[in-house]
């Protein structure tokens, strides 16, 4: 399946409960998002079965993926697009033997040691940051700045999405550091208008990522 890491929203239930998971994700669609994941480290497998089903329904037909955070149970009770680990979690090895060649597999990465573990022959996508300390997630490993995400960005074998405190500002600064896209909680996730956050996001990656204008192009 063919992805696009540009604007990838994370999910994250105490974030999002003034409009729910579900309305931010369909909000977000309507805005623009290119990727969405299902992220829930509290809730019990069934209750995001439940959640998941209601997700893929919304996102049918839309052509943005679903990933599923961590539970491959549920990647798989939903016919989920894919499944995002973390270093701490099951080897990419087993979860692309389970999620079978066609769902995408994206893998954390926070250090030079870990991006080259990262197999392109298993994963399709890394995750790198975090780019500034957040309190959407207690405990993350040290900020890795911009300066950190050009580095492992550069060196990486794969297609890569930033995450980490990303705001419409660092648009700019994400895709020169050479990732592909920003994946984000708080700048979607809650805000009064999570469909305008979305789009006001969407038009600067945009204009961020659009080829430079040719003197041709200028009509001289
Ligand atoms: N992984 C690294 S930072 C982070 C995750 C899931 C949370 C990012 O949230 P926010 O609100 O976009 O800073
Ligand atoms: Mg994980």
């Amino acid at each position: 399946m063919t992805f696009d890491l540009s604007l990838y929203l994370v999910l994250d239930p105490d974030l999002c409960r003034k409009h729910t998971m579900v309305e931010t994700t369909r909000a977000a669609l309507r805005g623009g998002v290119t990727m969405v994941q299902l992220r829930d480290k509290t809730a019990s497998t069934d209750a995001m079965i439940k959640v998941g089903h209601q997700l893929m329904a919304v996102l049918a037909g839309s052509g943005v993926p679903l990933i599923v955070n961590d539970n491959i149970d549920v990647a798989l009770a939903i016919n989920a697009d894919g499944l995002h680990i973390g270093q701490d979690d099951m080897p990419a090895s087993l979860a692309r033997q389970k999620l079978g060649k066609d769902k995408i597999l994206g893998l954390s990465v926070e250090d030079p040691t870990a991006l080259r573990t990262a197999d392109p022959a298993l994963v399709d996508y890394i995750g790198l940051g975090p780019v500034f300390a957040t309190s959407t997630k207690p405990g993350h490993k040290p900020a890795i700045g911009f300066d950190g995400l050009a580095h492992l960005a550069r060196q990486s074998p794969l297609p890569s999405v930033a995450i980490g405190g990303l705001k419409q500002e660092h648009v700019g600064a994400v895709f020169a550091a050479g990732a592909q896209g920003l994946a984000v909680v708080s700048a979607i996730c809650g805000q009064p208008d999570p469909e305008l956050a979305t789009r006001t996001l969407a038009t600067a990656i945009s204009a961020a990522s659009a080829p430079p204008l040719s003197l041709s192009d200028q009509g001289e």
